[in-house]
């Protein structure tokens, strides 16, 4: 491969107007069923579609095309175990007053506390990790560019194709998160930016009624 080689753009696909708009509205649709969950029942899920699911994030556009991202999809009972002691220890010390009166305020439509038993139940945890730094062909140090944007981006589509593929998914971000690298056992390059928990939900799972309360369009966008 040479530097300034191309390809030709051949997987394009161009829908006729009408059908763009009922895509638009049909994926609009779809979307408006994700929900974060925090009742995860213990159903397996075959690990060939979270591998799909992280492919799908693996293809989001990043700086310089640099991927500057690590998934580690965690089964083991063992690990999520570890990952629920920590982050709870953690979380109660942000419910018993790292929060803040206002932050524990604007929490309460919610109803969470320092409790995440679904760290345990939810068949699967996906820890995601930013890396500052790469590395190149010849394993030398190289330079990472927009790395939040691009691991922000690439949080979101991973959400959307684990919905897409038909589960529940909660991003959980306790703090501080920089426990994950060692229970994960990952280089100390890649920080911890979130933690995603997904599978079924449970049969009498709820949805706060303020999550379901989306900003109109109005609110969200302007027309120039
Ligand atoms: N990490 C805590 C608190 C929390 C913070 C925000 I901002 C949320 O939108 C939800 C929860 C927890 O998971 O309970």
């Amino acid at each position: 491969m040479q530097p300034h080689d191309h390809s030709p753009l051949t997987d394009f696909i161009e829908y006729p107007e009408e059908q763009m708009l009922t895509r638009s509205e049909e994926f609009l649709k779809t979307m408006q069923r994700r929900h974060s969950i925090r009742h995860f029942s213990d159903r397996p899920v075959d690990k060939a579609v979270i591998e799909n699911c992280i492919l799908t994030a693996g293809t989001a556009p990043s700086g310089a095309n640099h991927q500057p991202w690590h998934f580690a999809a965690i089964q083991s009972p063992e690990v999520k175990q570890q990952i629920r002691e920590q982050a709870e220890a953690h979380e109660r010390g942000f419910y018993n007053g790292r929060a803040g009166q206002q932050w524990l305020d604007d929490l309460k439509p919610l109803g969470t506390d320092a409790s995440k038993p679904y760290l345990e139940t939810a068949p699967w945890l996906i820890a995601v990790f930013s890396q500052k730094f790469g590395e190149t062909e010849t394993g030398e140090k190289s330079q990472n560019y927009y790395v939040h944007e691009s691991v922000g981006i690439a949080v979101g589509m991973l959400i959307t194709s684990l919905h897409n593929a038909g589960l529940a998914t909660l991003t959980h971000t306790p703090k501080p998160l920089n426990f994950l690298t060692e229970v994960c056992q990952r280089p100390d390059n890649d920080r911890a930016y979130m933690l995603i928990i997904a599978g079924y939900p449970t049969e009498n799972a709820t949805i706060p009624a303020h999550a379901m309360q989306k900003k109109s369009l109005s609110e969200i966008a302007s027309f120039l």
